[in-house]
């Protein structure tokens, strides 16, 4: 075994067509070709391909370790600064040693590749480092849902031996609730100056907020952050702590000049060790579980039905006697629904 815990004499397949099996290997040997190729085959829409991925995945739940991972949703405003925060703190982690995935979920992504690639460039230097992974995703590509693979990509970065997964997701609309629910640990990214609604935070991802992070305290916003930190700690105690025994708290930094890391991250050991010592690390995942498969539940069934075209042909005749005006919205759906009845079993 290498310092990494990696098999030294594994050797990575050449082609560009990995197996189930090559994957597998591959992932648990912590090659990041093997880790793409998978979390590319999750993310992918075709069936032939997904049931590809949930061979590795299965197969992966019978090898690999997460009890000691660090799943953290790091959200915000656009242009709150997770990204560049991400390549810092990323890097003070790697310098202690731990192993970082960096999740990317990008809803922009689906119009451009303008973001993706501006990540990409602002997280230079942790993208070269050894330690650490950094895997832009597209939402816009999912089918139906918000972030689909998300939770199996996260499975699969731990799976390659990375003790820390950072998701990031704009702390706005439904992405940013599905990241909080399906990792441990939410952190909220704040400017300095911004008053209870000027950055669009809303009530519901304050709930989830395991730790305020008022970022950018540099500078002449030194005395601006001061202020808008204690604004969100007076904020904060409003609220009922998700975990129980757990208080949120508020921390400045600056990702450009490094301040406030080590507190954060002391913090988030902290927050660790609290959920650790009361057992409910374990019953938080099975909570991510829960509320990830009865969503995915939902996806699947409904891609199932619409991809049978008695099913399809009873919807899109009900919808055409929708659009000549020949019955109300109400007749329609009634009809849809008992022809749709009838084409099951
Ligand atoms: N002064 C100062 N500026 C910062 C800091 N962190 C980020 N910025 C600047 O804030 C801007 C936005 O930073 P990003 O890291 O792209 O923010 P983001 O939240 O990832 O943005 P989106 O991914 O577009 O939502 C950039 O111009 C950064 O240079 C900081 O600690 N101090
Ligand atoms: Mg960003």
């Amino acid at each position: 075994m290498s310092q990494t815990g990696f098999n030294p004499a594994y050797q990575r397949a050449v082609r560009d067509q990995l197996s189930t099996d090559q994957c597998v290997k591959g992932i648990l040997a912590g090659d990041t070709h093997a880790l793409s190729y998978a979390i590319t085959l999750v993310e992918n829409g075709q069936a032939a391909k997904r049931d590809m991925a949930y061979e590795i995945l299965v197969a992966l739940t019978q090898e690999a370790k997460t009890t000691n991972s660090k799943r953290i949703t790091i959200t915000g405003a656009p242009g709150a600064g997770k990204s560049t925060f991400i390549e810092h703190f990323g890097k003070f982690l790697t310098t202690k040693g731990h192993k970082l995935a960096v999740l990317a979920v990008d809803p922009s992504s689906q119009l451009s590749q303008g973001s993706i690639m501006g990540d990409k460039t602002r997280m230079q230097s942790l993208s070269s480092d050894p330690l650490a992974y950094i895997r832009p995703s597209s939402s816009g590509n999912m089918l139906g849902g918000v972030n689909t693979g998300t939770k199996e990509a996260i499975f699969l970065c731990e799976s390659a031996g990375y003790d820390w997964v950072l998701v990031e997701t704009v702390g706005v609309g439904q992405s940013e609730a599905f990241a909080a629910q399906i990792t441990d640990m939410s952190l909220l990214l704040l400017q300095p100056g911004a008053g209870d609604d000027v950055q669009g935070i809303k009530r519901g991802v304050l709930e989830t907020t395991d730790l305020i992070i008022v970022n950018k305290s540099d500078g002449d916003q030194k005395d601006t952050a001061m202020a808008t930190a204690r604004s969100y700690a007076s904020v904060l105690q409003l609220f009922q702590p998700r975990i129980e025994g757990y208080r949120p708290g508020v921390i400045r930094a600056s990702s450009i000049e490094e301040i406030g890391f080590e507190e954060i991250y002391l913090q988030i050991l902290r927050f660790f060790e609290h959920v650790d010592s009361h057992q409910t690390l374990q019953q938080l995942r099975q909570r991510q579980d829960l509320f990830w498969f009865d969503q995915m539940i939902r996806e699947r069934a409904l891609e199932w039905l619409l991809a049978n075209t008695p099913i399809t042909d009873a919807i899109n005749e009900a919808r055409q006697h929708l659009i000549t005006g020949s019955t109300s919205g109400f007749e329609a759906l009634n009809a849809a629904m008992r022809d749709i009845k009838k084409t099951t079993p």
